[in-house]
């Protein structure tokens, strides 16, 4: 659904008036209610417990420059919410704050020769200062910045909560290291092989970094999206699904031998590989470890040493989007030892491959080509015998080259002989459980999460190295351990190592343990630790005796409704659960989960496209404001779509919704009638249309349906016009009743034309506080059609009934009447011919 284009000139003569004159302006009315709604607090939730309570959550900014076209979207779907749980009596939490550590802030000081603070916060007076003007119902008295030394604080007291838990820990690892950012990255900032942010292809380097145990959490995370089932959307629920990766498999131990036909054959020489295949593993012929895993270098023969080097080299040289491309050409080195299948005995040729990955499973697999398409292309390329173990009815992957994966039955694999798949999969496991050479196991495709970054503007790790104690985590009373002020422009610039490594002064310390001269980690949390527990931190904003206030925590959370973009389906939600499931195990909460129901905005886009510098079709929000007014855009914002759905800025007509909100504002010039005065009397085929729309626009309010909440609100407005110029005029009071409607209606989205309505009627401000109009069932009752009845063609009855009657039930109808009883006259029925609504005709016999 779109809005229908118009001409632009009707909105801009709009602005330019006074509302006072009688004449709609949007820029009079953005001059005049901010204030009004600033004094009253409107927007300040009681927090008494005297109401319900309703946490309603925008994804807080990051604050890169003033606000855009996806901003005013995504706010002004949260706003339709919080509005309307206020309206509908709750007591509503709707906070703001931004998310102010980062990157670009860094970029940006290295340029200015500044701090980025000075950016920083610049950008966050730029943005608050947009966000007011866009009318949104926020409670502007929780502000908070991640940046802020009152905030970080106790970010770093949850890290060492975490610390203590052993949910933090350091270890040397090859982690992926962009090369222009100079900073490490998380895998999840890992975009098909580059770096999010810049494009730049990933490396890896190896490097002592902090990590967050989050592998532990898997299987929490994952079992508890039941409770998120029908209330987040789906497609996101199975990217985290998706993300955790679990699979279910074993381990198997195989023996490694020297050299073919040595008995070299080491106890402790054994390697474990994952599979979710057991079944298969009288199929194996081969047997492939990660090149550059530490084992590959660990088994190779001194024969082939060279050659795994020279290997390793090459695929050193790749970039992960080339690795990660599955129609490349595999390659390989043979290690010049042998793998014993545990199963049969068999020796296979041990190979180091980089199809095989080094920081998944083991690190090791069994080879299965006859079902598994990568083991397939590794034997055909080198030669490899292939031996089908599943009879599937496919053709021979000998012949097509397609490695076969459906059901089917086991075969020459001995004791396995004849079994399904799924069976052949529990006795093999049973098989090597009971001979000691494995065990089913779970595997998962989540990783620990990387946290430490080697740059500047972000939240310092709490921890102390000392030569004595190791590393002694900072005391919390002496936290924040803030950021030094005195580096600014070039000191920031990425040299591999930290920008906070060359400030002496910060740098050294006293041992908070023995007293001895130490050294601060200079490394600092990714920001994605920043936003994981900020929506708690609103609830006390100025609590000193923890992250949060506990109690405020009871009485609010969860967030009852999250909003926020589809790009953040994965990390920062998967990070925000994990918090919250960390957290509620140190005792500070009684939740699982922090979002009850989640909402994701689609894109704004310009002309199909998404709006880019390099495009040049950017829509630039503030000159969209200025021109039409901030009601005017958020309607069309809303009107577009459904909030899911993209929008695209050059099929919709803000000009349309302006001119759609003077005539709606129009309505309220024509009431003559007192507030208050009873409408029971009042026309009644209007008053119906005002209260089906009430009923409607709140079941399609509660089903996210915003866009057809407008259309609603279209209707009422034209009905309403429609009574005033052609019906009983503007001093009946159901009139008035309809007005006061689409005020409140409009005020979930149009809130300064709403507040202004509101006051030409003859009300105080504000119509945030004004209640849901109760809706009158009477008023609710279908309108009904008339159905003949006929006896032996004669009419001998009129029925009222519902235009969707059934015929069964428009003949039970007839029957039943009297007249035509009284026509029957004992008669039996020879037939009955029934066309509902309209007609009944009865035969007798
Ligand atoms: C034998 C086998 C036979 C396999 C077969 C599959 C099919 P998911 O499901 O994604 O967990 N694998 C294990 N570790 C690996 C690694 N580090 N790099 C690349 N591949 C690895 O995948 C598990 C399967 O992927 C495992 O099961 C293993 O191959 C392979 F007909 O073992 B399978
Ligand atoms: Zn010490």
């Amino acid at each position: 659904m779109s809005v229908q284009p118009e001409t632009e000139t009707g909105t801009a003569q709009a602005a330019g008036e006074g509302s006072s004159d009688g004449s709609y302006s949007f820029a009079a009315m953005e001059a005049k209610w901010p204030q009004v709604w600033e004094d009253l607090k409107v927007f300040t939730p009681l927090d008494d417990g005297s109401r319900e309570r309703r946490y309603v959550l925008d994804m807080f900014p990051y604050p890169s420059g003033d606000l855009h076209m996806g901003h005013a979207e995504a706010f002004a779907m949260g706003d339709v919410v919080a509005r309307y749980w206020r309206l509908k009596g709750y007591d509503v939490l709707h906070p703001i704050g931004w998310d102010s550590f980062g990157l670009p802030a860094e970029n940006a000081a290295i340029k200015r020769n500044a701090h980025p603070s000075e950016w920083t916060y610049a950008n966050i007076e730029t943005q608050a200062a947009s966000f007011k003007r866009y009318g949104l119902s926020l409670d502007w008295s929780r502000r908070l910045h991640t940046s802020d030394p009152e905030y970080y604080r106790w970010t770093q007291w949850l890290f060492l909560r975490f610390y203590e838990r052993g949910l933090a820990y350091r270890k040397n690892h090859p982690v992926n290291w962009c090369p222009k950012d100079q900073t490490v990255l998380a895998n999840e900032q890992v975009v098909n092989g580059a770096c999010e942010r810049c494009g730049t292809p990933v490396t890896k380097k190896a490097l002592n970094q902090w990590y967050f145990k989050i592998t532990e959490y898997a299987d929490r995370l994952l079992d508890d999206m039941n409770e998120l089932e029908g209330h987040w959307p789906e497609r996101v629920l199975a990217m985290q699904r998706n993300w955790i990766g679990r699979s279910e498999g074993a381990h198997v131990d195989f023996v490694i031998q020297a050299t073919d036909g040595a008995d070299g054959n080491l106890a402790e020489n054994k390697v474990t590989v994952f599979t979710t295949r057991p079944d298969t593993l009288y199929g194996a012929t081969f047997f492939v470890v990660a090149a550059d895993a530490d084992l590959a270098a660990e088994l190779v023969t001194p024969g082939r040493a060279e050659a795994l080097s020279e290997y390793q080299d090459r695929v050193k040289a790749l970039s992960e989007i080339e690795r990660q491309n599955t129609d490349r050409e595999k390659t390989g080195v043979f290690l010049g030892r042998y793998a014993i299948n545990p199963l049969n005995g068999e020796k296979l040729p041990v190979w180091a491959a980089d199809y095989v990955l080094a920081d998944y499973g083991t690190g090791a697999i069994m080879a299965v080509p006859a079902h598994d398409q990568r083991d397939l292309d590794f034997a055909r390329a080198f030669d490899l015998p292939v031996r089908a173990v599943l009879d599937t009815g496919e053709e021979d992957p000998n012949v097509s080259g397609i490695a076969t994966s459906g059901e089917g039955t086991v075969i020459n694999s001995g004791p396995l002989d004849g079994l399904s798949k799924a069976d052949g999969i529990a006795k093999a496991i049973e098989i090597v459980e009971s001979a000691g050479t494995g065990q089913g196991t779970v595997n998962y495709r989540l990783r620990d999460w990387l946290l430490s970054r080697q740059r500047f503007w972000g939240a310092p790790i709490p921890i102390i190295h000392c030569e004595e104690c190791g590393e002694v985590p900072v005391p919390d009373e002496q936290l924040p351990v803030r950021l030094p002020d005195d580096l600014r422009g070039e000191q920031l610039a990425p040299k591999g190592t930290s920008p906070l490594a060359a400030a002496e002064g910060w740098v050294n310390v006293s041992c908070p343990s023995c007293g001895g001269s130490a050294r601060r980690d200079t490394d600092t949390m990714d920001t994605f630790v920043d936003s994981s527990w900020y929506y708690l931190r609103y609830l006390s904003p100025d609590y000193t005796e923890g992250p949060f206030d506990p109690e405020a925590a009871k009485a609010w959370m969860p967030v009852a409704q999250y909003v926020g973009g589809v790009e953040h389906a994965i990390l920062h939600l998967l990070y925000s659960r994990f918090f919250t499931k960390v957290i509620k195990d140190i005792g500070l909460i009684d939740f699982d989960e922090p979002f009850a129901s989640l909402m994701n905005q689609g894109q704004v886009l310009n002309g199909g496209k998404a709006m880019s510098k390099s495009l040049g079709n950017g829509v630039d929000l503030g000159e969209q404001l200025d021109k039409f007014g901030v009601d005017a855009v958020r309607l069309t914002m809303v009107f577009a779509s459904p909030p899911e759905d993209d929008i695209d800025w050059a099929d919709v007509s803000p000009a349309a919704s302006a001119k759609f909100l003077a005539r709606a504002w129009r309505l309220g010039q024509d009431v003559s009638s007192a507030p208050g005065t009873d409408p029971s009397d009042g026309d009644r085929s209007l008053r119906s249309v005002t209260h089906r729309t009430l009923a409607d626009v709140s079941d399609l309010v509660e089903a996210h349906k915003f866009n057809v909440v407008i259309a609603k609100a279209m209707e009422l407005v034209n009905a309403t016009r429609k009574s005033v110029d052609n019906g009983p005029g503007g001093s009946d009071p159901a009139v008035r009743e309809a007005v006061e409607a689409v005020a409140i209606i409009l005020s979930m989205f149009a809130p300064y034309t709403a507040e202004d309505l509101w006051n030409v009627l003859g009300h105080p401000a504000s119509v945030v506080n004004a209640s849901w109009p109760a809706v009158d069932e009477s008023l609710l009752v279908q309108e009904t059609v008339t159905a003949v009845v006929q006896v032996q063609g004669k009419v001998r009855d009129r029925l009222e009934v519902s235009p969707s009657i059934a015929d069964a039930d428009l003949q039970e109808l007839a029957l039943a009447s009297e007249n035509v009883q009284r026509a029957l006259d004992g008669r039996g029925i020879a037939k009955v011919i029934v066309r509902a609504p309209k007609l009944v005709n009865i035969v007798p016999a």
